[in-house]
């Protein structure tokens, strides 16, 4: 009988702390709306084992393709989505879990990608060639990493947060990506079916923005209330 009560009260203990953390999320599908420029082709005739991982996917060869990657109905892939304003100002732990960012048939995996300050970034090379790594940040210090086709992987870490920067292969003029470092989790990178989700927010008005490399930056406030799943799609329009 006591147990029963204990058990009880230990369930409806558990039933309002969670109440207390439940936290909201915001969630979307980011879709393109206007002219679809002519895709410039990639010309990787120098780097024939590359050229050979692109045979059964053409589309990979167009370089403005990776700048403007549509999944169906127009749904945008490489949009990077993050909170801008209304967190709580507090102090958030990097994950340690690696970032991985491959260099494969000359091009990076994924093209866009974003990070928190410290948490390590994995460069691969599954392409086993010579490649290089070059960023061009504004607030990081660069580096310039020659990747030789024997080393398979190097770790680097970045010390502040800032916003999306180029990243390079001097080696390949047309291999780039973009890099942003945060220093709060709440964000994401789409694939190309669009969608993206941001939880783990408190009840609040939040101001998201949606970076795109060639369209800029686009904003909208979203309020989200306890628990609230709230959707906020996005159209980029051009
Ligand atoms: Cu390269």
């Amino acid at each position: 009988m006591i147990f029963n009560k204990l058990i009880t009260s230990l369930i409806s203990f558990v039933v309002f702390c969670s109440q207390l953390v439940a936290s909201g999320s915001i969630t979307g599908t980011i879709t393109y709306k206007g002219k679809i420029p002519k895709l410039k082709k990639f010309d990787m005739a120098i780097e024939p084992v590359c050229m050979q991982k692109h045979e059964t996917d053409p589309i990979r060869f167009t370089g403005r393709s990776e700048a403007l990657v549509l999944g169906d109905g127009n749904t945008m892939g490489n949009i990077f989505v993050q909170v801008v304003s209304g967190l709580p100002k507090k102090e958030y732990s990097s994950p340690e879990t690696p970032v991985i960012l491959d260099q494969n048939g000359c091009t990076y995996s994924p093209h866009v990608l974003a990070l928190m300050v410290d948490q390590p970034l994995k460069f691969l090379n599954s392409d086993g060639l010579l490649h290089n790594l070059h960023t061009l940040p504004e607030e990081n210090d660069e580096f310039n990493v020659t990747m030789p086709k024997f080393l398979k992987e190097t770790i680097r870490t970045f010390e502040y947060a800032e916003g999306m920067f180029p990243i390079k292969c001097d080696v390949h003029p047309w291999m780039g990506g973009f890099v942003a470092v945060l220093d709060h989790p709440f964000f994401a990178v789409t694939k190309k079916d669009g969608v993206y989700k941001i939880d783990g927010l408190d009840p609040g008005e939040y101001e998201i923005e949606f970076w795109h490399e060639k369209l800029g930056t686009r904003n909208a406030t979203v309020s989200v209330k306890e628990g609230d799943a709230q959707t906020l799609d996005f159209v980029f329009k051009r």
